[in-house]
């Protein structure tokens, strides 16, 4: 008859577990408190990256190497507790990229998403599925799974904006895929605005087709139309105690969130207006686009001037308190882990 095992010895366990490796077996209950958790401890950092002290390095880079040598010139916005891992949150890549003028960061297309949120110069355009669209100040704008994308800047400024990548999310599905175009620029075959006309205003073709399968066929939300949004909805109620005046990119297909895998939206904050805290299971990336505010996120507290980009990561309580009237671009994994079920939150008082 075995013993029981509550009277076996430290010893007697350890021997037990080290007959059980070389079968690349394991016991469970010495892992059980890691693998369920009560509730998530990120191991992402709040953080502020202030553009004032990167923006002089990013220009460096500019004399260091071209577009077209780095395939992309970018500044990977590293998340200080997780270094060399290319990750901003636990889930979402984040960097600063840079463009010449007359420089292009040539053509191709992977199965991670992207979305740009434009900071710096003009001139700067990009090519999504055959079309154009400029890059300005605010807008944002997205690269959909496996579209090819070349990004140009035929202006005389440095064009500069963050880009946000599901990147770690398909790392750990492990189905990564990247293949170059055959020329540094895909051709384009339809006019400048031509997605915007079809699905961004207001109206819809007769027979609506998905140009890029999950994602929105709109490219680029422009400032100013989101601008303008947010500003006319805050006349008509008061802002929300906990997300202020917050609208979000919206797929015109379906209503749904602009892309499969990100969640982005805009946050208005009239200057002086307070947020209450509330937390979520996503980790943001977020920056400012316009205004001046405090970001509190755990124990941290930002102040956040134009094109500063800072990380709440999930379940870590945030605030915001806006200085002056300002406008805050946000993006996280949201959408996964509302498909997946899991995507929770707290407000508090
Ligand atoms: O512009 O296609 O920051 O492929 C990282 C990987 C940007 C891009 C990044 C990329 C891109």
């Amino acid at each position: 008859m075995s013993t029981a095992a509550a009277s076996s010895t430290e010893a007697e366990r350890k021997a037990f577990y080290d007959r059980l490796a070389p079968q690349n077996l394991a016991p469970l209950w010495e892992v059980l408190r890691g693998l369920l958790p009560n509730e998530p401890k990120s191991k992402a950092a709040p953080h502020r990256w202030r553009y004032a002290d990167v923006r002089p390095l990013l220009m460096e880079s500019g004399d260091l190497l071209t577009a077209k040598e780095a395939e992309r010139r970018v500044l990977v916005l590293e998340n200080p507790a997780m270094p060399g891992q290319s990750r901003a949150t636990a889930t979402m890549y984040a960097g600063l990229q840079l463009i010449m003028p007359g420089e292009t960061a040539p053509a191709h297309r992977h199965t991670p998403s992207a979305l740009r949120f434009m900071l710096e110069g003009e001139g700067a355009f990009t090519a999504v599925g055959g079309e154009r669209t400029p890059m300005r100040r605010g807008d944002f704008i997205i690269t959909p799974s496996w579209a090819y994308h070349d990004h140009g800047n035929e202006g005389s400024d440095p064009c500069a904006w963050l880009d946000g990548l599901d990147l770690p999310l398909v790392a750990f599905f492990e189905a990564g895929f990247n293949e170059h175009y055959n020329d540094d620029r895909q051709s384009i075959v339809r006019p400048e605005g031509d997605s915007l006309a079809r699905f961004g205003s207001g109206m819809l073709p007769l027979a609506p087709v998905s140009r890029y399968g999950l994602t929105t066929p709109i490219f680029n939300y422009p400032y100013e139309r989101t601008r303008e949004a947010l500003v006319a909805a805050s006349k008509g109620e008061a802002p929300d105690a906990h997300e202020a005046v917050t609208m979000r990119y919206a797929n015109p297909l379906d209503g749904g969130w602009a892309m499969p895998t990100m969640a982005a939206w805009m946050t208005y904050l009239p200057k002086g207006f307070q947020t209450r805290p509330m937390r979520s299971t996503d980790g943001i990336v977020m920056a400012l686009a316009e205004g001046a505010l405090t970001a509190s996120v755990g124990d941290k507290s930002f102040d956040l001037s134009v094109s500063d980009v800072a990380v709440a990561p999930g379940w870590t309580w945030r605030s915001y308190t806006a200085t002056e009237d300002s406008f805050l671009f946000c993006f996280s994994d949201r959408v996964a882990q509302e498909k997946l079920g899991l995507w929770r939150e707290e407000r508090g008082r």
